[in-house]
């Protein structure tokens, strides 16, 4: 911060984790933009905004690190990936307080956004041994077939205020392992957590000896900055997290050029909750679900679609909950609810909770708190509306702590409802018959990309494929083969034999 400025309490702090964490002083206390604090919406560092020529410097940069790069064997590059996972390790409880006061989680979620990178560190060096082809039986004597798995090029990552740098972990991990260079453009909302990660990566560079300058760099701005990264020819892949309009923007643009896209988009995510559901299960899993992260997960649960019979027995159980979770200062132990990330996020609630009142829904909570404490920052209290169908309102994304209430009769209605939204991110249901949970995860059951059974739709582990349908999107991060999209496959054919014998018995005697 400039020295003229007042500077409050959160920016001393954050300042003291950066420094703490390696990151240059001029990189977090000079530039045009400013990072704020969502605890007291006071600004906490001013970082220097990435103009043309550094992005074009970067990508660059990056194309000529792709070059070597690929060519180190995968194991090794599992290596500098093991090295920052120690690095995030050692890092972890600074960084995650970092996280805590760029965007307002409450400790313990923090820290596991942090356990998160260190889990795909973990995934992506074991996966770096592991990148296999198949080969594949041929029809023609004397010829083998395989695939092969190459590097693919400079990868962009485009992540948001929400996990400010658990999803740049996922793709970076990914990317690195499999002999990609990475560009990372962070959301404006959380520059500061995105400096100190970078700096953790480059100290494991340091550290690994071999990593090509231009390997990774990270960007700073806004959209513009994001359109460089699209509309590069050397940027093979754009692994976005954000808006459903930032990825319908983004994924002709990346078309036209065959680029590839992995889009994390938003989600309207529900839960049925069915008669012979355990309740108190349920409440719980809901609560955090729905209030976690003050509803700001493209994961968080939205929708509740409850059969007639419990309705009454589970809305009560939820009112005491809803009423028995603390919202506060995120630093402090007993919170459960930090702040919306900003004003806008706080006008987005309330104009949702409006129309929904409009439409005869019955609202419980969704007020302003703490705005005298805290004039600049956004509490508040977490919302149940309940509806008597699913209304207009309950069919689109606002990404604040509201969660949709609505009855359903049987299972089919259930499912109709559940899949009647433009999203299809991630769905659960709650309930202890087989039939009811087969149903669900089947072919004409949930539409989403993650369909979960007696657990709520957020927070995921890392080893599983990561990703929606829909509007969500498409594309997946993180586990089992998510890793394919950041490498291209070659398959190769190779004739030992001294004849030529064509496939599908044509003949070209000469
Ligand atoms: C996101 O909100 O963009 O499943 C990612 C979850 C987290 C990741 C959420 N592991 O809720």
């Amino acid at each position: 911060m400039a020295s003229s400025e007042a500077i409050g309490d959160v920016a001393r702090e954050a300042g003291q984790w950066l420094q703490e964490l390696g990151v240059e002083p001029s990189l977090f206390s000079v530039g045009e933009l400013r990072a704020h604090s969502p605890i007291t919406g006071e600004a906490i560092g001013r970082v220097k905004v990435s103009g043309v020529a550094d992005v074009k410097a970067a990508i660059g940069a990056a194309d000529d690190a792709f070059r070597s790069w690929r060519n180190v064997p995968a194991p090794r590059r599992g290596e500098l990936v093991r090295l920052l996972g120690e690095e995030l390790r050692a890092a972890k409880p600074h960084l995650a307080r970092l996280v805590t006061l760029e965007a307002g989680k409450i400790a313990s979620e923090s820290l596991g956004e942090i356990q998160e990178m260190i889990d795909i560190c973990d995934f992506a060096v074991g996966l770096s041994r592991q990148l296999h082809g198949l080969t594949i039986a041929t029809e023609r004597p004397g010829h083998r077939m395989m695939e092969t798995w190459h590097p693919l090029g400079v990868v962009g990552v485009i992540t948001s205020f929400n996990f400010p740098v658990a999803v740049w972990a996922w793709n970076a991990a990914l990317a690195l392992i499999c002999g990609d260079a990475i560009l990372w453009k962070p959301s404006e909302k959380t520059p500061l957590t995105a400096l100190a990660t970078h700096t953790l990566l480059m100290r494991a560079c340091a550290r690994f000896g071999e990593a090509p300058a231009g390997l990774a760099s990270v960007l700073i701005g806004g959209r513009d900055v994001g359109a460089f990264l699209v509309e590069d020819e050397r940027v093979k892949l754009v692994s976005a997290t954000g808006s459903t309009a930032m990825g319908r923007a983004v994924a002709p643009r990346l078309a036209q050029r065959f680029a590839r896209a992995i889009l994390e988009l938003g989600g309207n995510n529900a839960a049925i909750v069915c008669p012979s559901a355990s309740l108190d299960l349920a409440t719980r899993a809901i609560a955090f679900a729905a209030m976690g992260t003050a509803g700001q997960r493209c994961t968080s649960l939205r929708r509740l679609i409850v059969h007639e019979d419990i309705h009454a027995a589970l809305l009560d159980r939820l009112r005491a909950a809803y009423a028995s979770a603390r919202v506060g200062d995120p630093r402090e132990s007993q919170t459960l609810l930090g702040p919306l990330i900003d004003e806008a996020a706080y006008a987005a609630m309330r104009a949702t909770l409006d129309e929904a009142r409009t439409l005869g829904g019955a609202v419980t909570g969704g007020e302003r708190v703490l705005a005298e404490r805290f004039p600049n920052a956004y509490y508040v209290t977490p919302a149940l509306v309940e509806l008597a169908e699913q209304a207009r309102v309950a069919q689109r994304e606002t990404f604040a702590p509201i969660l949709f209430v609505m009855k359903y009769r049987n299972l089919d209605e259930a499912l109709d409802m559940h899949n009647s939204v433009a999203h299809g991110l991630a769905s659960s249901i709650f309930t202890n018959e087989l039939c009811e949970a087969e149903k669900f995860l089947s072919a004409e059951g949930s539409d989403c990309g993650i369909a979960n059974v007696n657990i709520g739709p957020s927070g995921a582990e890392i080893g599983g494929a990561f990703g929606g349908e829909k509007d969500s999107g498409g594309g997946r991060e993180a586990g089992s083969d998510a890793w394919k999209a950041y490498m291209r496959r070659a398959t190769n054919t190779i004739n030992y034999s001294k004849d030529l014998p064509l496939a599908q018995g044509v003949r070209f005697d000469l």
